[in-house]
């Protein structure tokens, strides 16, 4: 049975997931699970994460969920070349520094402005709170700092000279924010030429093709039935406002 992916291209991490298995070629079916539709929450999903996101892969009988336990399983499994998951102990330790440090900072302060400012006021029928928004963009442009301050400085990618998994992780959840219309890379030359290299390391038409349902995003709202997210009101204004 061939390596299965369940991947919603709208989703950060399955992006990343995507590009990574792709850019290595290693073959696997894609499993288009719908978040907006609810498909998380199916009995089927269910049997593959428990956890109820994606992304998520089957490996035979092998399931695994999160998108880092996924791409490194994958790094290993297919041998992908030294410089996804380098083998050197701390270049290694500077690609889990960043992965690690990630989810409570750019990928919440990212998925939070999006939300905000595509979906949210959807679903209140208004626009979002000025304090609420000053202080999610603040918190990205925090998170934005440290990525260039911190774990860029003056390489020209993460852990060196060469693309790592946490290139891939950090492009996705910068592109989430874009895809709502705001541009995190005009004034921020050093982000925005780092962006440029891994997009030519990735490929770019791997990167358009990986990003473009999320910088459609803001027409998919407009022409959205806001009904079908109704059921995840309560859990969306808990997480986002
Ligand atoms: N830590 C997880 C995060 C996965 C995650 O949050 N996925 C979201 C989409 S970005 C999801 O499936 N949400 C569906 C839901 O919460 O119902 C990973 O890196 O894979």
């Amino acid at each position: 049975m061939a390596l299965e992916l369940y991947l919603d291209l709208y989703s950060q991490p399955c992006r990343s997931v995507y590009m990574f298995a792709k850019k290595n070629n290693i073959n696997f079916d894609f499993k288009k699970i719908s978040l907006f539709g609810g498909e998380q929450y199916g009995e089927e999903f269910g049997k593959i994460n428990m956890i109820r996101k994606a992304p998520a892969m089957r490996d035979g009988e092998f399931c695994l969920a999160e998108s880092i336990a996924i791409m490194t399983y994958l790094a290993e499994k297919f041998q992908t070349p030294d410089h996804w998951y380098p083998a050197d102990l701390q270049k290694r330790a500077r690609v889990n520094e960043y992965l690690a440090w990630q989810h409570t900072a750019v990928r919440m302060h990212g998925s939070k402005v999006f939300w905000l400012r595509v979906l949210i006021p959807k679903l209140l029928g208004e626009e979002v709170p000025k304090d609420k928004m000053a202080a999610a963009l603040e918190d990205l442009d925090g998170s934005l700092k440290l990525i260039e301050e911190k774990f860029l400085q003056d390489r020209p990618f993460i852990a060196g000279n060469e693309i790592s998994l946490a290139d891939v992780v950090a492009i996705v959840e910068i592109m989430q924010p874009v895809g709502s219309g705001l541009d995190v890379f005009e004034s921020r030359p050093k982000l925005s030429a780092w962006k440029d290299r891994v997009q030519a390391a990735l490929g770019p038409e791997l990167f358009d093709e990986a990003h473009q349902i999320i910088l459609n995003a803001r027409e998919m709202a407009d022409n959205m039935d806001i009904n079908t997210l109704q059921a995840f009101k309560p859990k969306l204004l808990r997480l986002f406002l």
